[in-house]
C-alpha cells in the first residue's frame, strides 16, 4: 500500500524541555489541521525539524520515539545549520527576494548556500529511509526548494507535489539570486507545483522558461523527461473551527471583557508575525494620519495591534521591532487621553480563544501587508463573523485579495487611501457590511483547508496518470525491440524523417543547425539498404536542403511539400499553386518586424514565416497572438493556413502540408514498413495521414497523434542506428548461411 509523506521545515509540534524530559504538544496550525486527515493515517508520516536543537544521541532517540506516536519523523539540525540554512539562506535570501525586498534585505553568502544544499540533502536522506517507489510525497515551502529533485534522483518512481506558501516573484526579482537555476531545477523535480495565486503561477512559468532550457505550454512545463503541472491552489483555513469558537462560553466571556473596555468605540484589529513584509510601520502611519485628520476619532476608535514575535534574533527584525515600539510610543504619547489610548500594542502571541474573541469583537480588521503569499488572518476574521457584520480592509498585495474581493481593497503604500478606507469602514452601514461579508463567508467556508488538501492531492493523482499515459507510449526497450524485429523482417520500407528538432536539436540561429558527421553516417547506412526509401521531409527551403543533402540518396521534400527531389534528379515544385497572396501578407508581417526587435521574416516559395526566437521573451509570444488574430479572416479568405509553432508563425498555402506530401509517396505502393519521425505541429499532418499500420514517433513528450514518442534527437539517432546494425547483422547471417 503506497504511503503519503508530508515534508516541511518545521514539524507541527512544540517541544519543551523540563529537567531531563522532553514534553511534546501538537501545534494545531491551519496546515496541520488540513493535513491531519493525511499524515495521521496508516503508515503515513510528516517529516521535519522538531524546532529545538537536540545534541545528545540518547535524547534524539527518546524524542524520535515520542514523535513516532504522533506519526512525526524528525530531521535533527544543529545550531550552525539553523543559522545558515534557515536564518541565513531561507530568511536572508529567499524570503526578501520573494517578497520584493531584494535590494534592502537580501545578502548572498556562499556558505549559506552550501548549508542550504546540505540541509536539503539531510531531509532527502531521512525521506529515503521511509519512501518507496509508488509513494506520494508532498513537500512544503521555500526552505526546501531543492528537495523535489534530490528525491526524484534517488527514487524516480514517486509522486512529488510541492507547494510554495510565499509569493513567487517576477523573473526580474528572481533572476537576482546567484543560484537561480539550481533552485528552479530543484523545484522541477516535482510533478505538481502549487502556488497561492495565478500571478505566482505566471511568474514561476516566466522565470523557468527564461532561465532553464525548458518549454511551457499553458501551465505545463516540458523538460523532455517529464511534464510538470504548475497551478494555483489558494490556501484556505479550518473555517468550521473559527465559525464555532465564538459560540464557546470562554470566548463569549472574553468578548464581554473586551467590549467593556471600549464602551461604544470602534475597535480596529491587526494581527501579524513580526516581519517587514507585513507593512506594520506603514499601517501605523496611516492610523496616525487618521488621528490627525479626524478629531471625532479621538476617544472613539482604537487599534488593537498584535505582533507575534518572529525571527527577532536577526538584526533586521530586531530593528523593525524597535521602530514599531518607537512609533507606537510616539502616537500614543501624542493622542492618548486620561482614559483612552489609540493603540493597544501587544508583542506576543495569544491563545486561540483570545484571538477568536478579538476577531469576534473587532469592527474592522486591517490587513495591509506590503506583500503576502496568501494571508490567513483575513480569512480567519471573515470566518469568525458569524453575524455577517464587520469590515475587512485588505491590501491588494496579499494573495487573499484575489479571493476576498468584497473587502475594501487598498494599496498599502498609499497612506491616504488606507486612512480613507479606515474612515469608510468605521462608518459603513450594517446593510453594506452584510452585503460584503456574506459572500466572503461563503467563499471562506467552501474553499476551506480540507478542500485545499483534497484538490491538491486529487490533482497530483491526475498529473501522475497523465504522465503515465505518456509513459506507456514512450518507446520502451520492448517496443524498440519489436520495431527492430519488424524492420528486419520487411523488404520494402519507407522512412520519413523530419529535420529540426527530430534529427538535430533546436538552435537559436536556424543556419547553425547543420548536420554533423554522425548524422551523415546514419543516413548513408540507412540509404545503402536497397529495401529502404528514406525521405527527409522538412519545412526548410529547398536551397537549404539541397546544400546539406543533395549528395545523399535520400528523397528530399522541402517547404512542407512544395518542392520534391528524387535522388539523382533535380528539384521540381508542385504545380498550379498561387503565391500572389504574399503581396498582401508580407507588408503586414513587416509591421510586426518593425515593432518587435529581433524578429524577422523568412520567405519560402509558398509560405511566409515570422520568426521570433531572438525577440525578447514574452514579447514575441504576445505579438504572435496579435498577428494571429489580425490574420485570421484574411487567411481564410485567401485559402491560407496559419501555423503557430515553436517561436514561429507560418502562413502557408492550405493545399500544402507534410501529410499530403507523404501520401503521394505511399499511395499505391506496397510498403510493408512505414515509419515517420517528427517533433512539431507540421509533423502531426503526417502522423494523421499515414495508414494505421504505420509506426509514428513524436520527438518530445507533448500531446500528439503519433503512437509513440522519443525524448530527443539522440534517442531518434539511437533507434535509426539500431536499424542500420540490423541490416549489417542480417547480412552477416546471410554470409554465414
Ligand atoms: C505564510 C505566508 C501564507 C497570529 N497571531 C496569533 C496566531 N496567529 C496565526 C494566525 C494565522 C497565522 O498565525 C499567520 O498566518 P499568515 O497567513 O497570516 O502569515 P505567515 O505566518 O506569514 O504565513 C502567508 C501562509 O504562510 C500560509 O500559506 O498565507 O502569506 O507568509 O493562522 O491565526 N495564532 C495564535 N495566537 C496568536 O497570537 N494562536
Amino acid at each position: 500500500m503506497p504511503k503519503t509523506i508530508i515534508v516541511s521545515n518545521r514539524l507541527p509540534v512544540k517541544i519543551s524541555k523540563t529537567d531531563n524530559d522532553y514534553n511534546l504538544s501538537s501545534s494545531e496550525g491551519g496546515l496541520a489541521t488540513g493535513l491531519g486527515s493525511i499524515y495521521k493515517q496508516g503508515d503515513n508520516v510528516w517529516i521535519g525539524w522538531p524546532g529545538v536543537e537536540i545534541t545528545e544521541q540518547q535524547d534524539k532517540d527518546t524524542v524520535t520515539k515520542q514523535l513516532k506516536e504522533l506519526s512525526l519523523v524528525p530531521v535533527f539540525l544543529d545550531q550552525e545549520e539553523i543559522n545558515q540554512y534557515y536564518e541565513g539562506f531561507s530568511n536572508e535570501v529567499l524570503w526578501p527576494v520573494f517578497h520584493y525586498y531584494a535590494s534592502t534585505y537580501a545578502t548572498y553568502k556562499q556558505s549559506n548556500w552550501d548549508f542550504y544544499q546540505a540541509v536539503n540533502k539531510k531531509f532527502r536522506d531521512v525521506i529515503l529511509t521511509i519512501a518507496e517507489p509508488g509513494d506520494v510525497i508532498w513537500i512544503h515551502d521555500y526552505q526546501l526548494l531543492l528537495l523535489p529533485a534530490l528525491v526524484r534522483h534517488e527514487i524516480p518512481d514517486v509522486s512529488i507535489g510541492f507547494f510554495l506558501h510565499i509569493p513567487f516573484p517576477s523573473h526580474e526579482m528572481f533572476r537576482l539570486i546567484p543560484w537561480r537555476s539550481e533552485l528552479l531545477e530543484g523545484m522541477l523535480g516535482a510533478d505538481l507545483i502549487g502556488l497561492h495565486t495565478f500571478d505566482d503561477v505566471r511568474h514561476f512559468l516566466g522565470a523557468t522558461t527564461r532561465i532553464l532550457p525548458v518549454t511551457s505550454s499553458a501551465n505545463i512545463i516540458a523538460t523532455g523527461e517529464r511534464s510538470i503541472v504548475v497551478e494555483s491552489f489558494p490556501m484556505g483555513i479550518d473555517e468550521q473551527k473559527y465559525a464555532s469558537l465564538p459560540l464557546q462560553d470562554d470566548v463569549k466571556h472574553q468578548v464581554e471583557l473586551i467590549k467593556n473596555n471600549f464602551r461604544d468605540g470602534k475597535l480596529i484589529l491587526s494581527v501579524d508575525r513580526l516581519d517587514y513584509s507585513k507593512g506594520i510601520l506603514q499601517r501605523l502611519a496611516a492610523f496616525e494620519l487618521l488621528l490627525q485628520l479626524c478629531p471625532e476619532c479621538i476617544e472613539n476608535i482604537a487599534l488593537y495591534m498584535i505582533v507575534v514575535p518572529s525571527r527577532d534574533t536577526v538584526p533586521q527584525y530586531a530593528h523593525l521591532r524597535d521602530e514599531i515600539d518607537k512609533k507606537v510610543g510616539n502616537i500614543n504619547s501624542i493622542y492618548r487621553t486620561m482614559d483612552w489610548s489609540p493603540i493597544h500594542y501587544y508583542y506576543r502571541s495569544f491563545p486561540l480563544e483570545t484571538l477568536s474573541a478579538l476577531y469576534t469583537t473587532a469592527d474592522v480588521c486591517l490587513v495591509t501587508p506590503m506583500r503576502d503569499g496568501m494571508n490567513l488572518v483575513s480569512k480567519e476574521y471573515v470566518a469568525s463573523r458569524v453575524n455577517n457584520d464587520g469590515v475587512l480592509i485588505m491590501s491588494e498585495m496579499a494573495g487573499a485579495s484575489k479571493e476576498l474581493i468584497d473587502a475594501i481593497i487598498v494599496n498599502p503604500n498609499n497612506t491616504g487611501e488606507v486612512c480613507r478606507a479606515i474612515l469608510q469602514a468605521i462608518n459603513m452601514p450594517l446593510d453594506e457590511q452584510k452585503k460584503r461579508m456574506i459572500p466572503m463567508r461563503q467563499l471562506v467556508a467552501k474553499f476551506n483547508i480540507r478542500h485545499w488538501v483534497k484538490i491538491f492531492m486529487d490533482r497530483l493523482k491526475e498529473v501522475k496518470l497523465m504522465q503515465r499515459s505518456l509513459q506507456t507510449r514512450h518507446v520502451s526497450n520492448t517496443t524498440e525491440q519489436s520495431i527492430i524485429n519488424r524492420y528486419s523482417k520487411t523488404k520494402k520500407r519507407i522512412i520519413f524523417l523530419d529535420y529540426d528538432g527530430t534529427l538535430v536539436g533546436f538552435r537559436s540561429a536556424i543556419e547553425q543547425a547543420s548536420p554533423d558527421k554522425e548524422l551523415y553516417s546514419i543516413i548513408q547506412k540507412l540509404t545503402e539498404d536497397p529495401a529502404n526509401q528514406v525521405v527527409l521531409i522538412s519545412g526548410r527551403k529547398h536551397e537549404n536542403l539541397d546544400e546539406w543533402f543533395q549528395h545523399t540518396d535520400m528523397y528530399l521534400i522541402a517547404e512542407h511539400g512544395s518542392w520534391f527531389k528524387q535522388p539523382g534528379t533535380t528539384w521540381h515544385r508542385i504545380a498550379g499553386l498561387s503565391d500572389q497572396w504574399k503581396h498582401d501578407i508580407y507588408p503586414l508581417l513587416e509591421t510586426y518586424v518593425d515593432r518587435t526587435p529581433g524578429s524577422f521574416i523568412e520567405e519560402k516559395t509558398y509560405s511566409l514565416v515570422w520568426h521570433y526566437r531572438k525577440a525578447q521573451a514574452g514579447l514575441g509570444e504576445l505579438r504572435a497572438g496579435e498577428l494571429m488574430n489580425n490574420l485570421k479572416y484574411l487567411a481564410s479568405d485567401k485559402g491560407l493556413q496559419l501555423l503557430a509553432g515553436d517561436k514561429v508563425l507560418e502562413v502557408k498555402n492550405m493545399d500544402i502540408n507534410k501529410g499530403k506530401a507523404a501520401l503521394t509517396l505511399t499511395e499505391g505502393k506496397e510498403y510493408d514498413f512505414v515509419i515517420a519521425f517528427g517533433d512539431d505541429y507540421t509533423d502531426e499532418d503526417i502522423f494523421k495521414a499515414l495508414p494505421e499500420s504505420a509506426i509514428t514517433i513524436k520527438v518530445g513528450s507533448n500531446i500528439s497523434a503519433a503512437k509513440f514518442y522519443l525524448r530527443n534527437p539522440q534517442e531518434v539517432r539511437k533507434l535509426l542506428t539500431s536499424f542500420t546494425k540490423q541490416h549489417v547483422g542480417q547480412d552477416s547471417r546471410i554470409l554465414q548461411d
